[in-house]
């Protein structure tokens, strides 16, 4: 089993899609080992976002990260990291594949309700920024 980091963003939990994206993991079988609920820090949200530094789009994101709420939450499956990436689609709704969750519920490319690790060793650092004591 490996394990990997979904966060539901502020835009999927100000429409009240919790319970929808938490449905379509498990459904995909998924198993939620860790979750939780919060309202990041302009520091923490630029921290996570360490790797766009730089990017024109880290101020809009970083902003937008911290416009609401966001549900962190560890999942596992065989192969979870991209297992994940592939149910949860490409990072522009108006790019992702047909019943992906970015493909259903994302509104642009900032508001793509959903963040899924992209390697095992991202997967590994996330986990660590939001939980203590959850191994990869
Ligand atoms: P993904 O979340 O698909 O791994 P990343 O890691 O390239 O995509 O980007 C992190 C986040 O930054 C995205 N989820 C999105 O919210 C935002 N983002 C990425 N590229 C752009 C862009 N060109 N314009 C605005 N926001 C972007």
């Amino acid at each position: 089993m490996n394990r990997t980091l979904l966060i539901i963003k502020p835009d999927a939990t100000e429409r009240d899609l919790i319970g929808h994206i938490i449905s379509r993991l498990e459904k995909a079988r998924f198993k939620i080992v860790a979750v939780k609920m919060l309202h990041l820090t302009g520091q923490q949200a630029r921290a996570f976002y360490a790797v766009h530094e730089g990017k024109p789009f880290l101020d809009a994101l970083v902003e937008f990260m911290t416009s609401g709420p966001v549900v962190p939450m560890v999942l596992e499956k065989d192969g979870a990291v991209a297992a994940l990436r592939t149910l949860v689609g490409a990072t522009d709704p108006a790019k992702a594949e047909c019943g992906t969750v970015r493909y259903e519920i994302g509104v642009d490319i900032q508001k793509n309700s959903v963040h899924a690790s992209d390697s095992d060793e991202n997967a590994a650092k996330e986990i660590a920024f939001f939980f203590d004591n959850v191994g990869v």
